[in-house]
């Protein structure tokens, strides 16, 4: 850190320059408002200065208030002295010049400014929502009257970054700068430009009109994505505030809805997930100096349906890939399927045709390892079988040149067995993507024990290259993600013997928050999927607890919903899922002969049965040193299983039940059910010495 101030006055003759340094993003820290006013008084006080220009070093404008400094009672000033107010009064013209982000608390100072201008990459957004709270630098009263009611409800409710050209279609910058423009220098002479116009024009000034119906409708468009949070719903009543109040009272009104917020739960959760999404990114032990790869020629092998959306992330990031499969018909059907998933998206409009055909381009099908001799990076999704990829390894080390990188998307198997059949064993990992690839944000890197820093390093810039979450996990079986989250998915089967029924546990997880319930999601994933598994399992371990439910369903042939019936029944082209008479029938059949008591249970009692047992088995991961943090686990959960993210993640949400509370109750189901709840050491360490999961130390990841 240099002594340099945050805020600095420079001039360029009669136009004065306020300009932040608030590094890496300049959010507005300790000293920022404060730098700005200041600034902006001497400027004001300065005969020979016609107008202002307000912007931000480095890589972006400002990108809002200093989120690190919520939730601890740090003193703002109050309304009427904030940088808003001050930018409000100012008697001379201020234009807020834009690079990178404007974002909340950045966006609500441009917007008190008088003027916006901005380069074509920039990008504007008020996100306080997705942090659990609302904007609270004026944003609710200002958007509204600069961009019209809809715009800021969709905006503020979304929480969106608007590129820069549609940012100007709505009002919110007065112009974009052509491509390659000087920011600065184009922002001066625009300040010359306007220096001698009045009356100023104040955003405040305006006024905002909708008709009432608008908020009503708002609040039905996001009752799904919004259930058991407040922060959506105090946006919209603070947007309707602009409409219905004068805006000094509507400033008041949006200050008392954010104290609300400020401090709440999920606000709490939400910022955890901000820092612990940051923080998952970092390989605490990357020697200095150990930098990613680039690759240039990736190429995926296998084209079902994992290597299917494996090459479609790739494509749809700009990569131009490869994909190879063992036979001509498998590439065809594959490609076959790439072709319809992109047609499906057009067909519901989230995607252009013309961009389709874009993207459809960059898959390249070749025809064998031949054609894979130039390329530098390989992510090979065959079948889940060990000695189905030993040799497409093996002929990958062959072919392919020594530097390139082998990356295997296997969600389970050994790979240090995997890598210890090719000459490169540093130069292989795991990238495992979540289904479908192209769309499932979470991208598990697995580190076994002989692959180089840089072949990790490279595989966790890959995911970020193609808009993933990248965590690090080790070599354990099922890796991090899915074997903290195996318990869990025993144990709802393990409730039905016990006398849950699917729709019943299905319903607890949809009220906590998940998307959809888990034997929903099963039938969706297909229970051949995890039938395999458990049979591995079953055969490597005598005492592997089986699970004859899930066991007899496949037997029967009821897949999911691709045989139109699994958990549930399916009426033929529709995915609702409707409780089974004939499941219920089974499930009460099979508790019989299996002699289990049957038994009511609470929603808590499920939610905690799922949960606690992935919470146990999570921490056995962390004692093994099988992964870095804490918080990555929790990270894995919001990303790949769909975790509500206003509840932090699965330990963040066990913390505020507390740890003694969570050991008590699994050393109590220990004594009850047995060995398959016995406690971590971890866990048991943590609830001795009351230590709170967040700030457990995993054991030197190995
Ligand atoms: C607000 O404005 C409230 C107001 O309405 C009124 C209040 C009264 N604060 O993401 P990156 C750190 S609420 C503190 O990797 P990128 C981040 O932790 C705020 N720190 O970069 C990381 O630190 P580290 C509304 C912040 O280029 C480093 O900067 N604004 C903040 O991939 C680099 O971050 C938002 O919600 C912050 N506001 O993405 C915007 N922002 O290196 C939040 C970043 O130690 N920020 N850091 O891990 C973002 O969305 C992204 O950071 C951004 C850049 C898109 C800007």
């Amino acid at each position: 850190m240099t002594d340099a101030p945050v805020v600095r006055l420079e001039k360029d003759g009669d136009i004065a320059l306020i300009i932040v340094n608030y590094p890496p993003v300049n959010a507005l820290g300790p000293g920022v408002s404060d730098g700005i006013i200041e600034c902006l008084n001497r400027a004001n006080g300065d005969p020979g200065v016609k107008a202002m220009v307000l912007m931000g070093d480095g890589r972006s404008f400002i990108a809002g208030a200093d989120i690190r400094g919520f939730g601890t009672g740090r003193k703002r000033p109050p309304i009427g002295s904030r940088t808003y107010d001050v930018l409000d009064a100012s008697p001379k013209p201020v234009v807020a010049a834009i690079h990178g982000y404007a974002l909340g608390g950045g966006l609500e100072n441009a917007m008190a400014c008088h003027y916006r201008i901005a380069v074509p990459s920039a990008k504007v957004g008020l996100p306080e929502v997705q942090i659990g709270i609302l904007p609270g630098g004026g944003g609710t009263q200002r958007l509204p009257r600069l961009a019209g009611v809809q715009v800021a409800l969709d905006m503020i409710t979304s929480g969106r970054h608007v590129p820069a050209p549609e940012a100007l279609t709505f009002g919110i910058l007065d112009e974009v700068l052509p491509q390659g423009a000087d920011l600065r220098s184009s922002a001066v002479a625009y300040a010359r430009k306007i220096a001698a116009v009045r009356p100023l024009p104040r955003v405040r000034d305006k006024s905002a009109t909708a008709d009432p119906g608008v908020f009503e409708a708002m609040r039905k468009s996001i009752a799904r994505k919004a259930r058991n949070q407040l922060a959506p719903y105090h946006c919209i009543a603070a947007v309707e505030a602009s409409v219905t109040l004068p805006f000094d009272e509507g400033i008041a009104k949006e200050a008392a809805l954010f104290a609300e917020l400020e401090n709440s739960d999920e606000a709490k959760a939400l910022r955890y997930a901000f820092f612990a999404e940051r923080e998952v990114a970092k390989i605490p032990d990357l020697p200095v100096g150990v930098e990613p790869h680039d690759f240039h020629i990736p190429a995926v092998i296998g084209a079902g349906t994992m290597g299917g959306g494996i090459a479609m992330a790739f494509a749809d990031f700009g990569y131009d890939v490869k994909i190879m499969d063992a036979t001509r018909d498998a590439l065809d059907r594959g490609m076959e399927k790439i072709r319809n998933n992109y047609a499906t998206s057009v067909k519901r409009g989230s995607l252009k045709q013309e961009e389709m055909e874009k993207r459809l381009a960059r898959i390249h099908p070749v025809g064998g390892y031949e054609d894979l001799r130039d390329c530098d990076l390989v992510v090979e999704a065959v079948f889940e079988r060990m000695d189905v990829k030993k040799p497409v390894f093996e002929k990958l080390d062959e072919v392919l040149g020594p530097q390139a990188f082998l990356y295997s998307n296997s969600s389970a198997l050994d790979l240090d067995e995997l890598a210890g059949v090719t000459k490169r064993p540093e130069r292989v990992a795991g990238t495992h993507f979540f289904s479908p690839a192209n769309v499932m944000k979470l991208l598990e890197v697995v580190r076994p024990p002989r692959a180089s820093f840089e072949t990790v390093a490279t595989a966790m810039a890959l995911g970020r290259k193609i808009g993933k979450v990248s965590a690090i996990a080790g070599n354990t079986d099922g890796f991090v993600a899915n074997r903290s989250r195996a318990p869990f998915n025993s144990e709802m089967v393990i409730l039905l013997e016990e006398g849950c029924l699917p729709e019943q546990v299905d319903k607890v997880m949809v009220d906590f928050g998940y998307p959809m319930g888990p034997f929903a999601v099963g039938d969706l994933a297909g229970l051949d999927i995890s039938a395999e598994g458990r049979k591995r399992r079953a055969a490597a371990n005598p005492n592997y607890r089986k699970l004859p439910i899930a066991d007899t369903l496949v037997e029967m042939g009821r897949l999911g919903q691709k045989t139109g019936a699994g958990w549930y029944r399916y009426e033929k082209g529709d995915r609702t899922p409707h409780p089974d008479p004939e499941v219920a029938a089974i499930i009460k059949r099979i508790a019989a002969e299996m002699g289990v008591p049957q038994k009511t249970f609470t929603d808590q009692e499920i939610l905690r049965r799922l949960l606690f047992s992935s919470v146990n088995e999570a921490c056995k991961i962390l004692e093994e040193g099988k992964a870095y943090r804490t918080s990555d686990v929790d990270v894995m959960w919001l990303h790949g299983f769909g975790f509500p993210r206003y509840r932090g993640g699965l330990f963040f949400w066990a913390d505020g039940i507390g740890v003694r509370e969570v050991y008590n109750q699994i050393a109590a189901w220990h004594q009850q059910y047995g060995d398959r709840w016995a406690p971590s050491k971890l866990l048991r360490d943590l609830a001795e010495s009351g230590t709170s999961f967040r700030e457990a130390k995993p054991a030197p990841f190995v």
